[in-house]
């Protein structure tokens, strides 16, 4: 059965006019290699940690800021945004089709709250804690090309005729602000869309983002602004001691005007600085250490790396299936080909780097998690392949091959091929990056051994579900699999009401 809303009646919940408080015992383990009668042995012991929650339930008016916003992604989502706002439908060869969010975790996904008289009750997972509603969002943002949004939302085709033509008008009068266009960082094959650029030295270009920024906030009487990097992806920036390791030497080569700086690190640095969260949807290494040090030092969040979409989301599912259940996956061959400008700009040697990079690491803590299948620093072969085929624009085709080790010497090989429209897997999850941002960043929590409230680390790794490459504050765990990022998000925002993680245990029933 399917709940629209509820409500936690519990001695650990108070609902206050301002703010949901909980108390939570965090049920954990402490391990410990010691000598017990001569021998070292693992020593498991359970522990109990009592936390305080307490989440802002005020919503603010939000405004997202896409970098990139004329892309197939920006467009997509704005386009995506409207109709649903507006409640369009529109004729396609097969139906009548309406609005949704349909690929949205937070806006089409359900929670289990309990069982109701032998039923299991779902209720909506954005009924958890109150969150923006997409369709009061406002967008804006920059492109390096001065499309406007109507003539970009055709130049992608991803929607249907019928329903682009709804869209126009809306779509007409938004056109990106300009953009900070480095050739150094992307394909060569893209200097042909850049019409629209900020002029000036980086510190200038920086000062002109936070100017942006806060005009947009002015002009559209918006209480908070997420930015988030769908551009194109870039390649790696070279990492440099005295460069870009600290804030200090970050700020200096800003100002020395140093070419080593990505224009994707002068968007997070503009960011950081004005407190604005700051989100990288493409798999460059943005994020370098002078960066991360700075959103540290400022608490701002920051979070990405790279949309988990398609290949890597399966891949997420299927290897932690397959080791979970004790079989070996030895050989992983994922090979894709698109024709949009994404691929386009992938076509290039060191942007593709970027994008194999963060391709090729998803599978490491499901197979570091079995020693039984896997010898220490064993790991199955792993290939990542991408082509440009223009003729296909948006609409990627991937096809995927796993071959493991199944009993007494047997081989499986399982092969998916997969095709859908690149950008309207991406849109939703921009927009779930964008709302669970918001949304952490109202909430704040204390362990029994501190004195006061503080909110999530800036690295915020809550947002692990949503990217290929989760960006983790040093020290902490990378995980990848798909259900174990989502039990997490989906956990902490339980605990946030007062209710226990879902274990499945269904023990009233056995
Ligand atoms: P796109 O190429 O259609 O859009 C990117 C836009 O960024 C273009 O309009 C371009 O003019 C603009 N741009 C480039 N550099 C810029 C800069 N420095 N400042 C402002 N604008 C700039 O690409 P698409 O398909 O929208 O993808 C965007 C990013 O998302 C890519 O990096 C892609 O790899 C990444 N991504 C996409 C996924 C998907 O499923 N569609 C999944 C994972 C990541
Ligand atoms: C070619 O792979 C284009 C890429 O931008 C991907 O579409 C994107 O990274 C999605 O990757 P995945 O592995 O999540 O499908």
């Amino acid at each position: 059965m399917f709940i629209e809303n509820f409500k936690v009646d519990s001695p650990n919940v108070k609902y206050t006019e301002t703010e949901i408080q909980s108390v939570y015992n965090y049920e954990t383990t402490e391990l410990v290699h010691e000598n017990r009668n001569g021998t070292y042995q693992w020593i498991v012991k359970p522990k109990t940690v009592k936390y305080e929650f307490k989440t802002d339930t005020h919503v603010p008016k939000l405004g997202v800021m896409l970098v990139g916003w004329g892309g197939n992604n920006g467009s997509t989502l704005t386009g995506g945004v409207i109709a649903n706002r507006e409640g369009i439908s529109w004729a396609t060869k097969d139906n009548i089709q309406q609005a949704n969010y349909f690929g949205s975790l937070t806006q089409a996904s359900a929670t289990r709250v309990g069982s109701f008289q032998g039923e299991e009750i779902y209720a909506p997972f954005k009924s958890l804690l109150p969150m923006v509603n997409p369709d009061d969002i406002v967008f804006g943002g920059w492109d390096i090309s001065d499309m406007n949004l109507a003539d970009a939302m055709a130049r992608a085709r991803v929607f249907d005729i019928d329903l682009q033509k709804q869209l126009r008008p809306y779509m007409e009068s938004m056109v990106p602000l300009p953009g900070i266009y480095d050739p150094d960082f992307i394909a060569a094959n893209q200097g042909d869309r850049a019409n629209n650029v900020i002029k000036g030295t980086k510190r200038e270009q920086i000062n002109q983002i936070i100017k942006d920024i806060k005009e947009f906030k002015e002009a559209n009487k918006v209480d908070r602004v997420v930015v988030l990097w769908t551009a194109n992806t870039e390649r790696y920036s070279n990492l440099v001691v005295g460069l870009n390791d600290t804030m200090e030497n970050l700020f200096a080569a800003v100002d020395r005007n140093e070419s080593e700086i990505s224009p994707s690190t002068l968007f997070a640095i503009a960011c950081v600085t004005e407190n604005v969260p700051f989100i990288n949807g493409s798999p460059q290494n943005t994020f370098v250490p002078g960066l991360i040090d700075l959103a540290i030092k400022r608490n701002t969040l920051i979070g990405g790396d790279d949309f988990k979409s398609g290949q890597t989301k399966m891949k997420s599912v299927l290897v932690d299936f397959l080791v979970g259940a004790g079989i070996k996956p030895t050989s992983i061959v994922s090979y894709n080909h698109l024709g949009n400008n994404d691929g386009m700009n992938l076509s290039a040697p060191q942007t593709f780097r970027s994008k194999e990079i963060s391709k090729s690491n998803v599978v490491d803590d499901m197979v570091n998690s079995n020693g039984i299948l896997y010898a220490p620093g064993e790991h199955p072969d792993h290939v990542v392949v991408i082509k440009y085929v223009p003729y296909v624009g948006d609409s990627k085709r991937a096809m995927d091959e796993y071959t493991s080790e199944i009993f007494m010497g047997g081989k499986s090989t399982i092969v998916l091929h997969n095709t859908c429209e690149d950008s309207l897997l991406a849109a939703p999850i921009i927009l779930d990056l964008v709302l669970l941002a918001e949304l952490s960043t109202r909430i704040q929590f204390k362990s029994e051994a501190e004195n006061k409230f503080h909110t999530f680390h800036p690295v915020a790794t809550i947002l692990s579900y949503l990217t290929k490459a989760p960006l983790v504050p040093p020290g902490t765990p990378v995980v990848n699999a798909l259900s174990k990022q989502r039990a997490m998000l989906e956990n902490i925002m339980r605990a946030c009401v007062g209710l226990a993680p879902e274990n499945n245990m269904i023990l009233e029933y056995k």
